[in-house]
């Protein structure tokens, strides 16, 4: 199953990601995982990825190419996946498409993940406490959200039109919400 994870930052799209690589034994790909870890190794790629990712905006679509191409094409892919962080704008989402019809792995279902704008606020708040993740301060928080509004929203659309979209309520425990998004899948496959 090739399953692409969508929601606002704070939505719980790493949170979920985790909890369905257990249940479902799939290979989860996030793109901030990858590029935080980027950053901690202080590769070419970390070092032009920081300041950006530390200002909550998008790092370019062209260095985010590269990313995702080297990550998809690697072997272990080919067992099915869960892809979170990734498409972040119509241009991601575009070439995600032929990347994926060329390895013949297309996506087979788009999961959005909706919760409510105040919830997210707080819940980044929280883990800016717990983990101090840089990008998680407040002024760093409005703007992630304004570039989310903005650039992000639109994918939702682009996968509704390819009839690939189901909406999943983030409200509530981490369990109530993963139940949620396994029986949507149950009811898909
Ligand atoms: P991400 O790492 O993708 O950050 P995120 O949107 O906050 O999602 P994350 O998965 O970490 O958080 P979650 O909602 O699970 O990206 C970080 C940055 O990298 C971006 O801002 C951008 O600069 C760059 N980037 C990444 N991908 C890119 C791309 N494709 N193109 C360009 N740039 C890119 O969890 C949030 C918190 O909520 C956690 O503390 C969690 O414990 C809590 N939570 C989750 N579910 C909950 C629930 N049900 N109830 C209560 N709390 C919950």
């Amino acid at each position: 199953m090739r399953i692409v994870l969508l929601g606002a930052p704070g939505s719980g799209k790493g949170t979920q990601a985790a909890l369905m690589v257990e249940r479902l034994g799939l290979l989860h790909i996030s793109t901030g995982v990858l590029l935080r870890d980027a950053v901690d190794r202080g590769t070419e790629l970390g070092l032009k990825a920081r300041s950006i990712i530390d200002r909550g905006e998008l790092v370019p679509d062209d260095i985010m190419s590269d990313l995702i191409q080297e990550r998809l094409s690697r072997d272990d892919v080919a067992g099915g996946f869960i892809l979170d962080g990734y498409p972040r704008n119509l241009a991601q989402a575009t070439l995600l498409d032929t990347v994926l019809d060329r390895l013949g792995q297309p996506a087979d279902i788009a999961i959005q993940i909706d919760v409510d704008p105040e919830q997210l606020i707080s819940r980044l708040a929280g883990r800016a406490e717990q983990e101090g993740r840089t990008d998680d301060s407040e002024e760093v928080v409005r703007n992630r959200m304004r570039v989310y509004q903005e650039q992000t929203k639109p994918v939702i659309d682009y996968y509704a039109g390819r009839g690939l979209l189901t909406h999943v309520l983030g409200d509530g425990t981490v369990e109530e919400v993963l139940e949620r998004i396994l029986s949507v899948l149950n009811a898909n496959h």
